[in-house]
């Protein structure tokens, strides 16, 4: 089928205004957020329903152009940018953004991939209820591309990753079948728990068109407060007292380095209550009993003393926890503007942090005396957010090389949270076994045998 008569019939199937094609219309589809990555598809479809989907996906299928779907194009490793090959389809599930169903008894939210995070957030903040997922990004990012991503956040310490809350899913698959799965239930033994496969695989086996997710209660008590730590490793002293203190209602735990928030204060032009530090900690505990904030001021008190920490702000209103989270939540913005940075989503066991973050800037420094570290991020889970602003000629291959090689060295991961997209594709085959690559090549040509959903991404072509 031509390019022209496949225009014709995804029109006739999903309408007029549902096919773009126009150069100004298909702009916003064609790159990532941050520009690192740019393509050209044929068209961008905007189906309105499941059926749309999977007519689109049959139709593209059958004229032999592949499909890339697309959320809230809010990723960081180019997963949902199509190629330029010209044989590309961008599927958007924006216009499919219902909340379909809250069930206030079983705490579950039944919702379309488009969904906006943070509106079906408030939806279910409305019933007292909390959606655990909390993304910088959530104003943007939709629930397909969360699910799709397996994206993880600021609470996944308390809470888990997005496939902890996923309980059913609803998928197209590569042959057009609509799989429905949005079953609600907390106990499910019946067979191979199928969701899984669609959940952290970045679209490439089945394009997720709703979920339903898992929620929980609304903690009533909830503080905040900002550390002063003198390195890595007093941070982790300060997480064992942490859980020793508060225990599981400790729910963030994020690391940040002096020269992280240096750059929110010089580009956010955000006031930082404590400076003067190499590492800072903001912490977040949450509870539904009272007591919370008494036995977290003794816990900042005791860390103090001990000189774990070395000085500490508690907010005192909404107002000041906000602040507190803005100077965290701003690093990747303030980052930006300081000029070219060279992303690493890393994990290591939690204890191995400070090794890591030694050796790695050790090694960094050696080899690119100029450039600059931008460390920050989840340490409660072990993921650190190794961003290394360089000037515009450094080879990023060798400095991804060498900070992953690190991250090995310790039985880490080369993506924590973002995903392999097609930015980390030759990395995650240097680093991961070949018979892990294999199972997962496996899997793929199962569910999709001729690498017609976003191909390219997460594994490579060949
Ligand atoms: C965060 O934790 C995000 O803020 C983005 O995962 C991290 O900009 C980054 O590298
Ligand atoms: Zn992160």
């Amino acid at each position: 089928m031509s390019a022209e008569a496949l225009l014709l019939a995804l029109r006739q199937s999903l309408g007029e205004l549902a096919v773009l094609t126009d150069e100004r219309d298909l702009e916003p589809y064609c790159h990532d957020w941050r520009h690192m990555f740019k393509g050209r598809p044929l068209c961008a479809l905007l189906p309105r329903n499941t059926e749309q989907v999977a007519a689109a996906v049959r139709l593209c299928a059958a004229a032999g152009y592949s499909v890339v779907p697309q959320g809230g194009n809010t990723g960081l490793s180019g997963g949902a940018t199509p190629d330029d090959s010209g044989r590309q389809v961008v599927l958007s599930l924006a216009r499919m953004n219902a909340i379909r169903h809250i069930d206030v008894v079983g705490e579950t939210i039944e919702v379309e991939a488009g969904c906006v995070l943070q509106t079906a957030q408030e939806a279910v903040a409305e019933q007292g209820l909390l959606l655990p997922i909390s993304l910088a990004a959530e104003g943007s990012a939709r629930i397909g591309g969360i699910v799709s991503t397996n994206a993880g956040g600021t609470n996944v310490l308390r809470y888990g990753m997005a496939r902890a809350r996923v309980m059913g899913l609803e998928v197209v698959i590569a042959d057009g079948q609509v799989i429905n799965g949005l079953r609600s239930l907390r106990k499910d033994n019946a067979g191979y728990d199928w969701k899984q496969w669609f959940i952290g695989t970045e679209g490439t086996l089945g394009i997720v068109t709703a979920a339903v997710l898992q929620l929980a209660p609304m903690p009533r008590y909830r503080v905040t407060a900002l550390l002063a730590v003198a390195s890595a490793q007093h941070s982790l002293a300060v997480l064992c007292a942490a859980r020793r203190a508060i225990g599981e209602t400790l729910t963030g735990f994020e690391l940040m380095s002096g020269a992280a928030l240096e750059l929110v204060a010089r580009h956010q032009q955000l006031r930082l209550p404590l400076t003067d530090s190499a590492w800072y900690v903001l912490l977040e505990a949450s509870s539904s009993l009272p007591g919370l904030r008494e036995a977290t001021e003794s816990l900042l008190g005791d860390l103090l003393e001990q000189e774990m920490a070395t000085d500490g702000v508690v907010a005192e209103s909404e107002r000041q926890e906000a602040e507190l989270w803005a100077l965290r939540e701003s690093i990747t913005e303030a980052e930006g503007k300081e000029g070219r940075s060279i992303k690493h989503d890393v994990s290591v066991p939690i204890s191995a942090i400070p090794a890591f973050l030694a050796q790695a800037d050790q090694a960094v420094q050696q080899a690119f005396p100029e450039a600059r570290i931008n460390a920050f991020g989840h340490a409660g889970d072990g993921n650190i957010h190794y961003n290394v602003i360089v000037a515009p000629g450094v080879d990023a291959a060798a400095l991804n090389r060498l900070v992953h090689d690190v991250v090995c060295s310790f039985g880490g991961s080369i993506s924590a949270e973002h995903g392999i997209g097609q930015y980390r594709v030759s990395e995650m085959v240097r680093c991961r076994a070949p018979a892990e690559l294999e199972i997962a090549r496996r899997v793929k040509h199962a569910l999709d045998p001729h690498n017609f959903l976003n191909p390219g991404k997460v594994l490579p072509l060949q």
